[in-house]
């Protein structure tokens, strides 16, 4: 029985509308980004068709051996992108990799250490609400009010007290470096295991512009869709003491099939990333992101640790407007085409669900060939948005002025 061959155009139309959408407005979402055509069309290819339960070698189906050399292709380029051991190239997210980390290493109940989810945290780093703080013990460490940046003293002093089995670093809205050496020496002091999540900075570690974790983590986890600019799914490094463990507890521990269509889409970022002009471009991510951030300022934003070293920028609004909430700003930006997202910045006063916060981020504008000119602009349009965010005639106003900015950098032309 042949396919239908009526379009769907339902689904097409959206598809194209959806398009349209990335192509006209801004896209500042730090967790997002403008993959290749290659890692497009590798995605949806005939790979989609394909059971491959198990590992290269030792699957549960017959008809594996191309897929075999794709995963094998997969785990020896990210092994020598990042100089690690040993890799697990089937996590369907940066959720399923650290989760697949916590089943390989730890008992239910164990201690973790891991930073809050309202100073920059992920949900798997034991939120309540998480299967990781529902099932392990996680204690959380977070930044200091200072100056905003990871207090290491703070994670130190718990590591003493609580004594974890793992220590987890990583965020995804912390704009500053995170130094692998300290963290390695306090899980050393305490006899804890080591887990640094990169889900947002592996495209900065691929292209040299922060500080490999490889060789200071025991693991190291990451999804392949942001800054590495791959497609959506994840990914976890290990030192060669822990590849069985973690390869058990991946599958059949907690995922079936893996998505092959996926990792053969993740070998061609793997790849793409180890080219010279990746670096080009994480070094372009960082410095538009402190173009921004400088913009910002300039427009009465306060900055969150007051700028940033990364591809992120965590802006508190308050200084800017007291009674403008996060969700607020994030809808008048919807409806001027800066698209964006609202988030909690360190002790919010307002909820998750309203935030004193945006974070805004450079992946998906540098991908575009934006650079620090452009950015002053950017937070230009921000401001106007938000100094008139109920009054759609200006909102209507900076749409026309973003899709004219974004006329000049059509992620996917034709
Ligand atoms: N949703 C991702 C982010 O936006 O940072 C984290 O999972």
């Amino acid at each position: 029985m042949p396919w239908s061959e009526s379009n769907d155009d339902e689904v097409f139309d959206l598809v194209a509308a959806e398009r349209q959408r990335q192509n006209t407005t801004l896209q500042l979402i730090a967790s997002e980004n403008f993959t290749s055509p290659a890692v497009m069309e590798i995605t949806g290819s005939v790979l989609t068709n394909k059971y491959s339960e198990g590992y290269p070698g030792k699957r549960y189906y017959g008809g594996n051996m191309v897929i075999d050399e794709i995963e094998d292709l997969a785990r020896s380029r990210v092994c020598e992108l990042f100089g690690a051991d040993h890799a697990n190239v089937q996590p369907h997210s940066g959720s399923n990799a650290n989760m697949a980390v916590y089943l390989a290493v730890l008992e239910v109940g164990d201690t973790v250490l891991g930073l809050s989810l309202d100073h920059g945290g992920h949900l798997s780093h034991g939120s309540p609400v998480n299967a990781s703080g529902q099932l392990y013990n996680f204690v959380s460490y977070g930044v200091s009010a200072s100056d905003e940046r990871i207090d290491f003293d703070q994670m130190r002093d718990l590591a003493r007290h609580h004594r974890p089995q793992l220590i987890v670093a990583g965020a995804t809205a912390y704009p500053r470096q995170i130094d692998p050496v300290i963290v390695r020496e306090i899980a050393d002091e305490v006899g804890a295991i080591f887990l640094f999540d990169a889900a947002h900075i592996a495209g900065l570690i691929a292209g040299g512009a922060h500080a490999d974790p490889v060789p200071h983590a025991d693991i190291v986890t990451f999804t392949t869709h942001k800054t590495l600019r791959g497609p959506r799914g994840g990914c976890v490094l290990s030192t060669d003491a822990f590849a069985k463990a973690i390869d058990k507890a991946m599958f059949p521990g907690l995922q079936g099939g893996p998505l092959e269509h996926v990792i053969a889409a993740k070998a061609v970022a793997f790849r793409e990333a180890a080219q010279p002009a990746f670096r080009d471009y994480a070094a372009q991510m960082v410095a538009n992101a402190q173009a921004l951030a400088a913009g910002l300022a300039d427009h009465g934003f306060r900055l969150v640790s007051g700028g940033t070293d990364t591809h992120l920028v965590l802006v508190d609004l308050r200084s800017f407007d007291t009674e403008l909430t996060g969700k607020d700003a994030q809808n008048a930006c919807d409806a001027s085409g800066i698209t964006l997202n609202r988030n909690t910045i360190p002790d919010d006063p307002r909820s998750p669900f309203v935030t004193s916060g945006l974070r805004l981020g450079t992946p998906a504008v540098t991908t575009q060939g934006m650079t620090e000119a452009q950015m002053p602009v950017i937070a230009e349009l921000l401001a106007r948005t938000l100094r008139a965010h109920d009054d759609p005639a200006v909102l209507a106003a900076v749409r026309a002025d973003v899709a004219g900015l974004c006329a000049d950098y059509v992620p996917y032309p034709g």
